[in-house]
This record gives C-alpha cells, structure tokens and sequence, in this order.
C-alpha cells in the first residue's frame, strides 16, 4: 500500500441524505435498474492520464500538483500503477483507462518504450487479478511528441506513419493482454492547421488505410473487444477530421468499416461540435455506431474542452436516456475523462471529484430509467408517427409507389395535411418531473 491517499476509506452508499462529501448519495452499485445492477448499466472508468499523469499545467503555467510519480522512471511508474488500482478500490470504480505513454515512459526508442510498456502491462495484470478491476479501453497517445506535430497517420512524412503504426501494435497488444472491453482511437492531431499546407485527400486516405490496418490487426490477433473512434471538432488543431459522429459515419461508409468501428462519444467534444451530448448518442444509436462515453463535460463560456467532472444531473439525465433507449451499454461504459482544476492538489479532491460525477451519472440513471418506466414518452412518439403506419403512407416509404403515384395520390383525395402540435413545452415539463 502507497500513502497517497493517506488512510482515505472506501466511498460507501449512504442514500440522499447523506451531508459526507466523500459518500455517494445515488450510486447504490447492486441496485436493479431496468433490470440490471447499477454498476453493470454504468461501468464506470477512471482514466489514467488525467488522474495520474496530468501535472496541472495550463497555457500560462506548469505543474501545480507534486506527486511522488513525477520526474521519475520505471520506479516512479509502478507506484502510479499501484496508486491508480488504490484509488479504483477506494472508489468501488470497476474500470480503467489508458494511453500507452501515460501508463510508462518513452524511451529513446520505440523498441525501449514498447518495452516499458510491455512491464507495466505485467504489472497491471496482477493487480487486475488481485483487485478484479477491469480495463475498459486502451489507447495510445500519437499527439504528444514532437514527433506527431503534423499528425500521426494523416502525417506528411510516411516514417511518422509507420511510427504510429508501431505504437498502436503495443498498445492494442498490451490491451488484448488485460482482457480491454475496447480500444480507442481519438484523432489526436489528425486534422490540419491550414489548408494551404494540406493535401486534404491524401490525408483522409492515409487516416482510412491506418484505421483499416487497425481493423486487420485485431481480427488477426483475435482481440474481441470494439474498436471505437472518439469524434472531436477541432483542438488540438484546428479542424479535426473526426469532427463529429456524422462526419465519422461517413468516413466509416467510405472505408467500409461501420460494421467493425463504433463511437466513444465525449460530452464536452458534443459542445465544441456545436451539437448536443444526447444528439450525438441519439445519432450513433441510429446508425448503429453508438459504443461508449467520456463523461466530462466543459465550461460553456471558455470555448475550451476542459474536460470537468460531470456535476450537472438534469443535463446528464437527457443523454442517460438516449444511452438507455440505444439499448445501454454492451461493451462500453462511463470513462470519467475529466481532470480536476489545477487549484485541486489535494488527493482527497481526486475521490471526492469522481465521487461527484459517479453520483450524478447515478442520479441521472435513475431519473431516465423513471422516464422509461413512465412511457408517456414512448407514447408520445407513438402517436405523433401513428400516420405512418397506414397502408398508404408505408407504401410511400417501401412499396412501389413512385413519385407520380404519391403525387396523384394528393390530388385524387384531396389531401390536406392537418398541422399538429409539436407539444416541445408539454415534454420539457415532464422531464422535469423526474429529475
Ligand atoms: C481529448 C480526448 C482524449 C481521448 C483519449 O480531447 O478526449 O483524452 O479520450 O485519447
Ligand atoms: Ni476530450
Ligand atoms: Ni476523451
């Protein structure tokens, strides 16, 4: 045992009465909702970079947090590890999240930094079977280095795209190894500065041929977990080519890959997009992409995706809802992305953060799962497409009628559509009864 968090004891459900910041007031995790535990619709993941490794710098300054892990090497690593699994058993979290580089140094070569990372692997492996936590999905980190300044697989310099092809092997393997439920590509630095210097499509057929290799890989090595892509619309450059779910839906189709790649969908990355956290899950539901989500959420004035803990429960409850009537979770889960303020040294700020976002999460599962069990939605949605399912208008849609016969149609009834409300108010009113 580290010292770390300095004797803090394991986070337990005290119900919503509950003033102990450090208790969860929602999150009961053998609680049946709709049917299934609470820590099985949930599958909450604490990610390793931005608990772990992030120093707390900003663009104006550095480091503010001083952890034992920091400066050092191999040594240094293993006590993070071991801090993370300590921090996993503190929060009853039973999922884990990762890039390689945040997990072991880098080396002077790729061969040494596979290498580190191969032994943390061989770590977190022994903690995964003395502890039973889980790793929700690996990924690796082709952005950082100054090597990945133009990019990763969209690079103009093939040897970059070799490179990133090298540490994406490592990565995949190590997460084949720990049994991932996923793997995760985030565009990183795939997307452009400027056109001017940019062959556009070259590079979005370099980003294809990569994630194809990808694809082959894990068929190859049998990894059974999904292979998601984390849309983002821009930071860090300025356009990003996964700017959202429907721009990768149509990369996906191009490549012939939606039947092999789903979405990890951020909420903060829904703002910046200009869209919404349910849009986006409501979408990839439809296109049958949906796989996983980042909980964090940004500041709505910065314009910065500042990757805060959730906090805000009736927000939260209008994409828990699309999450549940997307089915739920298969592989995916609720990877808290989030980093705290860098004002936030304390260890104890790092439990009582997750503790906040798992509680929200909680609270908004259960708000939705009373919407479903409800139904006036359901019912609501019913009715305003009851038209459709007359013979007439499903023939419109998938029979042999042609556009002359639809048109003909109108005119030999006489058809007159009856404007119907749209009852928005009516809606919102009742979400709010829930929440
Ligand atoms: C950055 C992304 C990143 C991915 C993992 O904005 O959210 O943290 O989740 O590479
Ligand atoms: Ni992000
Ligand atoms: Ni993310």
């Amino acid at each position: 045992m580290s010292d770390f968090f300095q004797g803090i004891a394991p986070v337990k459900y005290e119900g919503p009465d509950s003033a102990n910041p450090l208790a969860f007031r929602y999150y009961d995790r053998d609680r049946l909702v709709l049917g299934k535990r609470m820590e099985d619709q949930l599958r909450f993941a604490v990610a390793y970079w931005h608990s772990f490794a992030w120093e707390g710098g900003d663009p104006f300054g550095g480091r503010t947090f001083l952890r034992p892990w920091f400066d050092g090497g191999m040594e240094a690593a293993r006590l993070k590890a071991e801090v993370c699994f300590e921090m996993l058993d503190i929060l009853d979290a039973p999922f884990f999240t990762f890039h390689d580089r945040d997990v072991a140094p880098e080396g002077q070569s790729l061969a040494e930094s596979n290498r580190n990372l191969r032994e943390i692997t061989d770590i977190f492996g022994e903690l995964m079977e003395k502890t039973g936590k889980k790793l929700l999905w690996g990924t690796a980190n082709l952005f950082s280095n100054r090597r990945y300044m133009s990019g990763a697989a969209t690079n103009p310099d093939p040897e970059v795209f070799a490179y990133a092809a090298g540490q994406v092997r490592a990565a995949l393997d190590a997460t084949h190894r720990l049994g991932g439920a996923n793997y995760v590509l985030w565009g990183g630095r795939e997307g452009y500065e400027t056109l001017l210097n940019t062959d556009m499509e070259r590079e979005l057929e370099q980003l294809g041929r990569f994630l194809s290799l990808v694809v082959d890989y894990k068929h190859r090595v049998g990894f059974q977990g999904t292979i998601m892509i984390e849309p983002k619309p821009q930071e860090p450059t300025k356009h990003q080519y996964d700017y959202d779910v429907a721009s990768v839906y149509g990369f996906l189709r191009r490549f012939e890959l939606e039947k092999e790649v789903k979405v990890n969908i951020e909420v903060g990355h829904a703002v910046l997009a200009g869209h919404s956290f349910e849009h986006e899950i409501a979408l990839a539901s439809a296109l049958g992409i949906f796989g996983s989500v980042d909980a964090n959420r940004n500041d709505y004035q910065s314009g910065w995706d500042t990757d805060q803990f959730p906090n805000n429960h009736p927000e939260m409850t209008l994409g828990m809802y699309q999450i549940l009537k997307a089915g739920g979770f298969y592989d995916g889960g609720f990877n808290f992305d989030s980093k705290l303020r860098r004002q936030s040294l304390d260890p104890e700020d790092l439990i009582a953060a997750h503790v906040g976002g798992m509680d929200v999460c909680a609270r908004a599962l259960l708000s939705a799962a009373a919407l479903i069990e409800d139904g006036s939605f359901d019912r609501a949605l019913a009715d305003r497409y009851a038209g459709w399912d007359d013979t007439e208008a499903r023939n419109m849609l998938g029979g042999d009628a042609d556009l002359g016969a639809i048109a003909d149609w109108v005119e030999t009834e006489g058809i007159e559509p009856e404007p119907r409300s749209g009852k928005q108010e009516m809606l919102e009113n009742l979400v709010n009864r829930f929440v």
